[in-house]
């Protein structure tokens, strides 16, 4: 399988962020960089090329990627800011307002306070953007390709981001398919509810979204991933959630993919981007599901049974024994 990923990825190294209301280390470092390309050694190895700007407009709002790329830059605003830029404001729905200043805006653009701004941010998710270009477009040449994302992207909106998450990796991926005049579904298998992606297609019918995760009820993303968010408008019916009870395996997780891939199929699509998220791993340092390295493998043999070209985009999944045994068993059950 051609593996995409971008050396800029190791720019991005978040310190720490806040879990449960205590200051914890970061998850999503860049030490995942290095042990998700070790996981992918053997298979063939290249870097993403550049794709400019264009193909990330055509999913996120220019505001939102203005803001991403000055931010760091305009760091003197708030006085004492050397490390890292945190929101600690936020709006609420029914708000009308749209600040100018540094502070306000970081609210705006970024959902909450594990989505920080570092020096080299921008780059990174640039880099990880042009790597899910990158791989859509060898998912159309070769039948499938893996990309490296980091940071990863499935709870970034078109106009902000939340959950580790800037752009949307697999959405730019989704899109840059569409435009290459595939009919296109999102399956997203990360623990957490592809928010982002479900937000950002939710109004059309051109690309179905499908998202495996644990319920919401008590667990982040809270506010979405329930049953009756089915789209609107002419989005209506292109949206399915499938959420899983806290502390379920291997068989309901692999049941509930294989419903989404019935999904799929129905609709009639001739591509996939698959969001792969790790962190439904029994070991996963903040997931809670109980998948085994052997239900990783078996998912990734489900997924390419459905025979689409296929861009499969790296997602959550977190530091522990298990993360790169779990990353090289899906892409051998994809092979
Ligand atoms: N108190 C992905 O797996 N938890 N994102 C934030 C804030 C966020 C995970 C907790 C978990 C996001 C891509
Ligand atoms: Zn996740």
């Amino acid at each position: 399988m051609i593996c995409i990923h971008s050396p800029a990825s190791k720019g991005q190294n978040p310190q720490s962020f806040f879990r449960h209301g205590n200051l914890r280390d970061h998850p999503e470092t860049s030490e995942r960089y290095r042990i998700l390309l070790g996981a992918v050694k053997g298979h063939e190895i290249v870097e993403a090329r550049d794709h400019g700007t264009d193909p990330i407009k055509a999913v996120h709002s220019p505001d939102y990627i203005e803001f991403l790329m000055t931010a760091w830059g305009r760091r003197s605003e708030l006085a004492g800011i050397t490390d890292q830029l945190v929101a600690t404001q936020f709006p609420r729905v029914g708000m009308n307002a749209r600040p100018t200043g540094l502070q306000g805006q970081l609210g705006f653009y970024l959902g909450d306070t594990s989505t920080s701004i570092r020096d080299d941010t921008w780059s990174a998710i640039a880099g990880s953007a042009h790597a899910a270009i990158d791989a859509a477009d060898y998912a159309l040449k070769a039948g499938k390709a893996y990309a490296l994302c980091r940071p990863p992207g499935h709870h970034a909106y078109a106009g902000y981001g939340s959950g580790f998450c800037y752009l949307n990796n697999a959405a730019i991926a989704a899109q840059r398919l569409r435009d290459a005049g595939a009919k296109v579904a999102v399956l997203d298998i990360d623990v957490h509810h592809g928010n982002g992606t479900q937000g950002i297609f939710y109004g059309r019918d051109d690309v179905l979204t499908v998202s495996v995760h644990a319920e919401t009820s008590a667990y982040f993303p809270f506010y979405s991933g329930y049953a009756n968010e089915t789209g609107a408008g002419t989005g209506e019916g292109f949206n399915l959630n499938l959420a899983l009870e806290h502390g379920l395996g291997d068989d309901p997780w692999l049941a509930a993919m294989a419903r989404g891939l019935d999904a799929i199929q129905a609709y009639g699509a001739t591509a996939l981007v698959v969001s792969l998220g790790l962190d439904a791993s029994e070991h996963d340092p903040i997931g809670v599901l109980k998948v085994t390295t052997d239900g990783f493998r078996r998912a990734g043999a489900l997924i390419a049974s459905a025979a689409l070209p296929m861009a499969i985009i790296q997602e959550g999944g977190y530091i522990c024994d298990a993360l790169p045994h779990n990353l090289a068993a899906f892409l051998a059950g994809a092979n």
